[in-house]
């Protein structure tokens, strides 16, 4: 009897033992969840929106437009580059569409992270980890340079041989691993450049232009597999490379949206005596 008093006693006293631990309890439970549930949560990093497009298409100037609003004069880009950009006034964030106008958040324009990748053949390995380490990855402009997209022009040859890869890893990371697939889709938006030139294309023929020179990419690369006999063995390992619906006659961007790719096209242009980009930020707002 007298051990369940004394028990009793001891429980009910006030020791400082005790009291530092609960003291310690309470304030270290709450950083503790915090910094858990914000991590997992991914919100520690701004959205993202990463640059990619053949060299000269205009990805640094696009840029330094967004981030101080006059496009700068620049040098091929040998690294990486990522800087912090806000939406402009009079555009709102998808994720902001029900907030109140009189919501004081709404007066502080919703925050972002553009990437710029260097566009040289040699070093397109940084924007291709960037797509398979993605890090709040919110979408991904393709910027081309619509004043080389004249059918049978070396350009077009080559900026349909790098979309056709971007758009083969998006569909990878989609049919791929259950890790792969949990992370979000990513949306690709084609902007199609330099339309104060003259010799620019509009956006609709860049789209065709460049869907039937994605087909024939994606020709020659299958007979090349073929050729080599890689995948000759495995039928499942050769159907892997095929961009797109299998067994299609000609490659339309379309077809990406099987893999939850939504691919969009969109004209404007980063120089020229007045900047035409109110679209591209349209595109950008709806993602963040
Ligand atoms: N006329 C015209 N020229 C442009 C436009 N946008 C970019 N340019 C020019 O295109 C050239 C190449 O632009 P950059 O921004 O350096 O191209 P980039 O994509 O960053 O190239 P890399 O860094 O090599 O991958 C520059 O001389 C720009 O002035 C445009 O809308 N119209
Ligand atoms: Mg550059």
């Amino acid at each position: 009897m007298s051990t369940i008093q004394d028990w009793a006693h001891a429980l009910m006293n006030p020791s400082p033992v005790g009291l530092i631990i609960a003291i310690l309890i309470a304030l270290t439970i709450p950083i503790f969840l915090h910094t858990v549930v914000f991590k997992a949560s991914g919100l520690t990093t701004l959205p993202s929106i990463l640059l990619l497009s053949p060299s000269g298409s205009g990805k640094t100037s696009l840029l330094t437009l967004f981030e101080r609003g006059t496009p700068a004069s620049t040098h091929t880009s040998q690294t990486p580059l990522a800087v912090e950009c806000s939406l402009p006034v009079g555009t709102t964030a998808s994720s902001d569409k029900y907030r109140s106008t009189h919501d004081p958040t709404s007066l502080t324009h919703k925050k972002f992270l553009l990437i710029d990748t260097p566009g040289h053949g040699k070093l397109r390995h940084h924007a291709q980890s960037s797509i398979t380490n993605p890090q709040n990855l919110k979408g991904l402009i393709f910027l081309v340079d619509s004043a080389t997209l004249s059918a049978g022009d070396e350009g077009l040859r080559q900026t349909a041989d790098y979309l056709h890869n971007i758009l083969l890893m998006l569909q990878k990371r989609s049919t791929g691993s259950k890790a792969a697939k949990a992370l979000k889709d990513i949306p690709v938006l084609i902007a199609a450049n330099k339309m104060d030139l003259f010799t620019a294309l509009p956006a609709a023929l860049v789209k065709s232009s460049l869907e039937a020179e994605i087909t024939k990419v994606r020709e020659a690369r299958s007979k090349g597999l073929l050729d080599s006999g890689i995948g000759m063995e495995d039928e499942g390992e050769e159907n892997d490379d095929w961009l797109g619906e299998m067994g299609s006659k000609e490659f339309r961007f379309k077809q990406m949206e099987e893999f939850d790719v939504s691919v969009e096209v969109l004209g404007g242009n980063v120089c020229g005596e007045e900047p035409k980009v109110d679209r591209w930020w349209q595109w950008i707002a709806e993602r963040l």
